[in-house]
């Protein structure tokens, strides 16, 4: 029988108000069962919140320099236990295991940003109009923070936005991905250990709440919680956009980090080799589910064909498989639906008279690959611009290619899509690095790297319809975390009145 998980709601692991459970299921084999979770509803969600928004009167009033001392346990832990939390984070999302090692890295980072950011939170101050008044102005916590997840980075994405909105004090119902709930399963486990470890004797019960189970039941009731104040979402658009409207009507603050269409350009004087790895990692690394992925590569016509079949010969000898096994070089995708809508996209692109398909293009079957949700690298050429492979985002192991005929032109065509988050252009031309650092619209843009691997302390997210315009990382995140309050201390004995008295 496999293991029951629960939900952590007040302090307390406890069963779902449902009774019932959902299968995690390794997507490399089907066969292997990795546990039962909580199929939550609404009811569990409002326990969560109940308890969330008790602990907030507590938890804000713990000096943010010991909030961070939390992390800085949470940083420690996470560290100690990076290859079975990455080993266990393969065996549920599929990722290969060098990579799902970034992503637990990426949260060890996140957390000791956040522990140091305890000691830094700074506010600014100003002259007053007046004389002898003082004016401050310092970050005070929202409140109780819905966070709702996806499974393609099951620990960097929760801590983007945990670790910060807990430091600055908000107290947290957390929602991760239904298909990778283990790995969060662990992180909230390791959260809460560090909790008790700092505040001893004083621990509060409440500050971070899991609730596991649907984007459609829990998640839902997350975005209409009356006491929920704040809600940070990274998923689909349409999703993102659903959220935004219905959390809007309440007026609670909101950041999505949507979908992305992301582009490589390469001009005809870059470093090829250089050019061709990195498409090669943008594109199938991670199987293709990132947000960051590199779905479109805009070629210059003059290295267009040789360019072309180094890409085809390279992408061609990618080893599939399990990701925990040595030498696999990319994973299954995250689940059938999920392989169902990549090949659907597929078919769309057979189906463009224009567009050839060159690699891939079908499930990979091979022995075991057979076990699981396995998709051939797969590569269109030919493509052009107004195709929906060349516009949509697919979240899959498809690569379109586009043909350039010069910077003005390439970036015409990076730049045409709903979305802008990340990009990139390999040239060793200095004034056109520069033209397209100036130009592309997008939220990142690497200059001779691949559209992927942000670092954790930068700005992350994405312009249009990526997202509604905040960033998750860096320093960025606290002002997502934290409102403004305004104080004015008036020394002077008597009834200062700005605007007022002075002119
Ligand atoms: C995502 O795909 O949603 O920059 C996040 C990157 C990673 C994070 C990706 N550090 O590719």
């Amino acid at each position: 029988m496999a293991e029951k998980y629960l939900n952590l709601i007040n302090g307390e692991w406890v069963e779902p108000s449902t009774g019932k459970y959902i299968e995690n299921r390794n997507p490399a084999d089907k066969d292997d069962l990795i546990g039962l979770f909580p199929a939550s509803s609404e009811v569990d969600v409002n326990k969560a919140v109940a308890a969330a928004k008790i602990a907030f009167e507590k938890w804000r009033l713990i000096p943010a320099p010991k909030r961070g001392d939390v992390l800085k346990i949470v940083g420690d832990m996470m560290l100690a236990q990076k290859d079975d939390i990455s080993f266990q984070m393969t065996r549920e999302m599929g990722k290969v295991f060098a990579e799902t090692k970034g992503d637990t890295q990426e949260g060890i980072d996140t957390a000791y940003y956040a522990a140091s950011e305890g000691r830094r939170l700074f506010g600014l101050n100003a002259p007053s109009e007046l004389p002898n008044k003082m004016n401050l102005s310092f970050r005070v916590p929202i409140g109780v923070g819905g966070f709702i997840c996806p499974w393609n980075f099951p620990m960097a994405i929760p801590t983007w936005k945990l670790f910060p909105a807990l430091v600055c004090g908000n107290t947290a119902v957390f929602k991760p991905a239904e298909l990778t709930p283990k790995t969060a399963h662990t992180l909230v486990e390791i959260i809460d250990a560090a909790m008790r470890e700092v505040l001893g004797k004083d621990y509060i019960p409440g500050v971070i709440n899991l609730v596991h189970g649907k984007g459609s039941v829990v998640g839902e009731a997350i975005t209409n919680h009356e006491d929920i104040d704040l809600i940070s979402f990274t998923g689909s658009t349409d999703v993102g956009k659903r959220i935004n409207a219905v959390a809007g009507a309440s007026l609670k603050r909101v950041s999505l980090e949507l979908g992305g269409k992301n582009a490589q350009i390469v001009m005809d004087d870059a470093n090829q080799d250089l050019a061709l790895e990195a498409v090669l990692w943008g594109a199938f690394g991670t199987t293709g589910q990132r947000c960051t992925a590199t779905s479109r590569l805009i070629l210059h016509e003059k290295i267009y064909d040789e360019f072309i079949k180094k890409l085809v010969a390279k992408a061609g000898k990618l080893r599939l498989g399990y990701g925990n096994d040595k030498g696999v070089d990319v994973g299954p995708c995250v689940s059938e639906s999920q392989r169902n809508s990549v090949n659907e996209y597929v078919q769309i692109g057979k189906n463009e008279d224009k567009a050839k398909l060159v690699l891939g293009g079908e499930f990979a079957t091979d022995g075991t690959l057979s076990k699981g949700w396995f998709y051939k690298p797969t590569i269109f050429v030919d493509v052009t611009p107004e195709m929906r492979i060349a516009k949509e985002e697919i979240f899959g192991p498809v690569l379109s290619v586009i043909k350039t005929t010069g910077l003005e032109d390439a970036i015409n065509i990076l730049n045409n899509t709903k979305y802008g988050l990340s990009s990139s252009i390999f040239t060793n031309n200095v004034n056109d690095a520069f033209t397209a650092v100036r130009d592309i619209k997008a939220g990142i843009t690497y200059v001779n790297g691949a559209t992927i691997g942000a670092e954790a302390h930068m700005p992350f997210g994405g312009v249009k319809q990526t997202g509604n315009g905040h960033r998750e990382g860096g320093w960025t995140v606290y002002d997502f975390y934290t409102e403004w309050k305004a104080v004015y201390i008036d020394y002077s004995g008597k009834l200062q009145r700005a605007q007022i008295d002075n002119y």
